[in-house]
């Protein structure tokens, strides 16, 4: 996702701007959708047989958001009447019916090729699922008075999902009675950007280890980060040296379409608003909740460890930070819980600057990570959507990126120990 206001777009949509489903429907017979582009002429034929279209799409509002996201459609840049993503091409073809004008409509293909960026070639400072798992292995080593490595699940491929833990006193699955935190990243694949924060946050904690406040979380938390959610996706999105805007899991569905949207997978009002039943979709909520490895790994690690206080799930892009309810359209009900959320959001975005709101401002969508955790836990879970204006920023973005989230993940930390001591 990633909000723009944009002065063109603003008066470029302007008899756009007041129209609901009708308006829409009626615009659509005076204004038809865009006549399918003739193929480019420089096809990225790496991406052959994805049927994906990057399209703009009149959207009003969150309302109208929801029903697109429904639809199928991958939402990744929301601006003021309209919104962009990827769609498939059979979903695509029905969004007329539902009364949307698509404004424009390109190949994936195409859209590809004006965006493509190699990697590991231009983008070799960020880390594959191996140099992940080394980066891990490396940090655990030279650390092992504070930490443990262990794998929290495997994946539909049978890659580990890695999960550091910083916790000189317990270590492993050893239990523990000291409030715990926990940090992930790369849900979806091609958030790459999503495991470098997360592997900077275990690498500054480690750096700085004997700072005082940071030993203090370390001589007093259980903390673990789980930088590599959907290792497979991830893999998935680089395996031709191209990028292949790849979301999901890499699950083969019954209609042989590939992928699962692990954040929409979890029992949280599953499969309701802002998630679809289309295999083919982008934000396919599987065929059932907790159908994917993926995200039973983490509710078997969340469940099994009722000491976890806090969760910040790291995504990309738009510069937010977002907290529940995301599947429905109303206030955390608990009132208390309320005023924690938007406290330690507040204190969050001090540091990384970004954006904070309830997720379903933005649109709703059911079965996401932070809705689950804070229902069946009570964990004060957030998303971070990272900064940026494309999943792949290139590699002068990491740092700065790290930088201003591990200030925010460490004020998290100085609040997990007691979250309810902000309502004082
Ligand atoms: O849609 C998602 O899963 C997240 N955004 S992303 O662009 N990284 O895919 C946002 C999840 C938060 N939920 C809502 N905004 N409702
Ligand atoms: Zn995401």
């Amino acid at each position: 996702m990633k909000i723009i206001l944009h002065a063109f777009l603003l008066s470029a949509f302007v008899s756009a701007a007041a129209a609901g489903p009708f308006e829409q429907l009626r615009g659509r017979l005076a204004l038809p959708a865009a006549p399918e582009p003739a193929l480019d002429a420089r096809p990225a034929s790496y991406l052959a047989g994805d049927d994906r279209y990057w399209i703009t799409v009149t959207a009003d509002d969150k309302y109208d958001r929801t029903t697109l996201l429904n639809a199928g459609l991958d939402i990744v840049e929301i601006r003021k009447d309209t919104v962009l993503g990827f769609i498939a091409r059979s979903e695509m073809d029905q969004l007329a019916a539902k009364g949307f004008i698509v404004k424009s409509r390109q190949t994936i293909q195409n859209y590809a090729e004006k965006h493509l960026k190699d990697f590991p070639a231009a983008d070799a400072a960020y880390h594959n699922f191996k140099e992940t798992a080394e980066t891990l292995r490396k940090l655990a080593a030279d650390n092992p008075r504070e930490t443990s490595l262990f794998s929290i699940g495997k994946t539909v491929e049978g890659r580990d999902i890695w999960c550091l833990r910083i916790n000189p006193s317990e270590k492993g699955l050893e239990p523990s009675a000291r409030p715990a935190a926990f940090f992930m990243g790369n849900h979806h694949g091609r958030e790459h950007l999503s495991n470098e924060v997360a592997l900077g946050l275990a690498a500054h904690l480690l750096a700085r280890k004997d700072e005082p406040e940071i030993r203090n979380y370390l001589d007093t938390l259980d903390i673990y980060i789980a930088p590599m959610t959907n290792p497979d996706g991830a893999e998935y999105d680089i395996q031709t040296g191209k990028y292949r805007w790849h979301r999901k899991n890499t699950r083969i569905n019954s209609d042989k379409t590939i992928g699962v949207d692990l954040n929409r997978n979890y029992d949280s009002l599953w499969c309701q608003a802002g998630a679809s039943h289309s295999p083919s979709a982008d934000t396919y909520c599987g065929p059932y909740a907790f159908s994917e490895p993926e995200t039973r790994a983490v509710k078997e690690f969340i469940e099994a460890r009722p000491n976890l206080k806090t969760l910040m799930s790291y995504h990309s892009y738009s510069s937010l930070l977002l907290y529940p309810w995301a599947g429905k359209d109303v206030p955390v009900e608990n009132e208390k819980d309320r005023k924690v959320f938007e406290a330690m959001a507040k204190g969050m975005t001090a540091f990384t600057g970004y954006r904070a709101q309830q997720s379903s401002d933005l649109y709703t969508a059911t079965g996401d990570t932070t809705d689950w955790a804070y229902a069946a836990r009570g964990i004060f879970a957030f998303t971070t959507e990272l900064e940026g204006t494309t999943f792949y920023p290139g590699a002068a973005m990491i740092d700065k990126a790290v930088a201003r989230n591990v200030k925010a993940a460490v004020y998290l930390l100085g609040v997990t120990g007691d979250p309810y001591k902000l309502l004082n």
